[in-house]
């Protein structure tokens, strides 16, 4: 029998009071406006733009979307630089687009794009940058605009993970020309499924509002090519509900991540990624690395961890590079992408949320020292 009767997930949603929830959902059914730019998803844009401190902010139907439609609104063509180690919808968003994702390494610290990588991965095809604010560590954000700057490129963010996360102690949103978020189920903060463009350049913002919606202008008047990448209404009203809960998660997260601290304090080999204090953080991801001599091999701990129903994962394993889609692009990337291969290597992501409490944690940091001891 394994320890845990019932799944410990990564990635188990939090979820706001239902009934306020439904409440709104009644809201939804008696005005008969389920989607296309409808007031709730107004509201919940007006929300997350304020305390983005953004001008802009267009809800999509999902981050890969919002991807998808930033690099259009940037006109990104060519390759772009982006990591490896990432969510394979970054990569995806390009290669779906027709642009060419040039796989750059990132540092052991943050696990975020390296500054000198991106030069040395800079060709005349090269039209702009893509930043992951993995984890929700920002990206050497100042370093990426200093090299956007210099060879006249575009930089954008992936802040999937960074909603609610600070910068030199300004909120994640208003970085490079625009930043996109995710809010699926799976995020600390979610509307079900969905994301959202955020920026501060209004030309921007007014491209990605036509291309959500077919390039209309109005009735019958298409004035650019478009997709459908609306949020519905019912979405819209998960996330002002969840917003309402916003900072009692992340308290739960904060804990969470102190109790995987303290459980695991002092065992060899093993490395808790840490978040700066002087940070806001949503601590929405438990990022431990297995090293060389922890006496345990990374994939022999989830191995044993799922056998007792933690269903840890392997978290961005094995990197984009290697995955089917990417692999011809460039046989040999791996190997300018040593550190990459070295983190997708050894990071397991651990469970947390409302639905993970200190108790389950003790238990499972009770597990990780066994094997480490084994
Ligand atoms: N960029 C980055 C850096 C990203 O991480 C992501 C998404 C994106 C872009 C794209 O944004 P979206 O288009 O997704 O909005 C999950 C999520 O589906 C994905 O949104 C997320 N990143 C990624 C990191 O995690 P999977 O393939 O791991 O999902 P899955 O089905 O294995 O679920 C993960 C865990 O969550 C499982 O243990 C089960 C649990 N779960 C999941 C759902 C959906 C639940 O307990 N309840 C649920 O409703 O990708």
């Amino acid at each position: 029998m394994p320890v845990f009767e019932e799944p410990r997930h990564v990635g188990r949603p939090n979820m706001g009071d239902r009934e306020a929830f439904l409440t709104r959902v009644g809201e939804i059914f008696d005005r008969g406006w389920f989607s296309n730019d409808g007031p709730v998803v107004r509201e919940l844009e007006a929300r997350l733009a304020e305390m983005a401190g953004v001008r802009h902010c267009v809800a999509t139907c999902n981050g890969t979307i919002a991807l998808e439609i930033a690099i259009r609104a940037l006109g990104l063509e060519g390759e772009v630089i982006v990591p490896s180690y990432t969510f394979v919808a970054t990569a995806h968003a390009l290669h779906w687009q027709g642009v060419t994702p040039v796989f750059a390494d990132i540092d052991p610290r943050t696990h975020t794009l390296d500054p000198e990588a991106v030069r040395r991965a800079i060709t005349p095809r090269t039209t702009g940058i893509i930043g992951v604010h993995l984890w929700g560590q920002p990206a050497a954000v100042d370093e990426l605009q200093a090299i956007a700057d210099e060879h006249g490129l575009s930089l954008m963010f992936d802040a999937a993970h960074a909603f609610a996360c600070t910068h030199q102690g300004r909120m994640i949103g208003g970085f490079g020309r625009a930043e996109v978020f995710s809010f699926h189920a799976t995020k600390f903060f979610n509307s079900f499924e969905g994301g959202a463009v955020m920026t501060d350049d209004d030309e921007i913002a007014e491209k990605a509002r036509l291309m959500r919606n077919f390039g209309f202008a109005g009735y019958d008047n298409v004035i650019h090519p478009g997709t459908n990448g609306k949020m519905i209404e019912v979405c819209a009203a998960m996330g002002l509900t969840n917003l309402e809960m916003l900072d009692a998660t992340i308290a739960v997260n904060r804990r969470n991540h102190e109790a995987y601290a303290a459980g695991l304090a002092g065992v060899p080999g093993l490395d808790l990624m840490s978040f700066d204090p002087a940070e806001a953080n949503n601590f929405q991801y438990v990022v431990l690395q297995v090293r060389e001599g922890a006496g345990t091999s990374r994939d022999a701990l989830v191995e044993a961890l799922q056998a007792e129903n933690v269903l840890a994962r392997r978290y961005f394993w094995p990197g984009c590079h290697n995955m089917a889609p990417y692999r011809d692009l460039d046989p040999d990337a791996g190997a300018t992408l040593p550190v990459t291969e070295q983190v997708a290597g050894e990071v397991v992501v651990l469970p947390t949320g409302s639905a993970v409490s200190v108790a389950d944690i003790e238990v499972i940091t009770g597990l990780i020292r066994a094997q480490v001891g084994r």
